[in-house]
């Protein structure tokens, strides 16, 4: 896979002029986007990872293959953000979920560990009611023990309601689960 960045937006304007499809990764800030990105990418510092919440501020395309595009864009949740930037980030990722037509599939991440939360949950909604097609993932399986990992994986998939098939587990330190991920992407592509 070659993967390339290809710009940073901040609005309508900075979007790149491409017809590629768009797969968007979503999700609460510090469930692991970026690092996703990158364990999926096998790229290390293709998206950039924080050590704090908040660290993706625009949204940022990445060229895959030159036949679609992974986006990565700021999470949401983050208690510590003014409320200024809230609305504009919130505007940002209106604008382009709205507008953006090649959009064809979201992969929204949460974080295997604990229960969806309410944000979480609204976004599923906001993106079924959008009508595209949503892959869950759950992050950092490798803080629970293995024995307990199909426990946790049951319990997102019975607070979404969604089949637990539906719900993939993956671990962007210890890459675990890519490979599945991958190819249910590649059923929008
Ligand atoms: N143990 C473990 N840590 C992870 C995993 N994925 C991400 N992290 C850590 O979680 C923190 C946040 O990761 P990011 O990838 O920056 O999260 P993000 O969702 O892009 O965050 P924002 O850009 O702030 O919205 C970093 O310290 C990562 O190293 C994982 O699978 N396992
Ligand atoms: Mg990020």
């Amino acid at each position: 896979m070659i993967s390339t960045f290809v710009t940073s937006s901040l609005n309508k304007a900075g979007w790149p002029d491409s017809n590629l499809p768009e797969i968007v990764v979503v999700g609460r800030s510090n469930v692991g986007k970026s690092s996703f990105i990158n364990a999926l990418t096998g790229k290390k510092k293709l998206a950039y990872v924080g050590s704090t919440p908040g660290k993706t501020r625009m949204i940022n395309f990445f060229d895959i293959d030159s036949t679609w595009m992974l986006v990565d864009v700021p999470g949401y949740g983050y208690a510590k953000m003014s409320k200024e930037m809230i609305v504009k980030m919130g505007n940002m990722m209106d604008e382009y979920f709205n507008e953006r037509s090649q959009i064809s599939c979201v992969i929204q991440l949460v974080d295997a560990r604990h229960e969806p939360t309410k944000d979480d949950k609204e976004m599923i909604q906001m993106m079924k009611e959008l009508n595209y097609p949503i892959i869950i993932v759950a992050t950092k399986v490798d803080k629970i023990p293995k024995t307990k990992r199909i426990k946790a994986l049951k319990e997102i998939s019975q607070s979404l309601q969604l089949p637990l098939k539906t719900i993939y587990g993956v671990s962007s330190t210890e890459r675990i689960g890519f490979d599945e991920v991958f190819a249910k992407i590649q059923e929008y592509i």
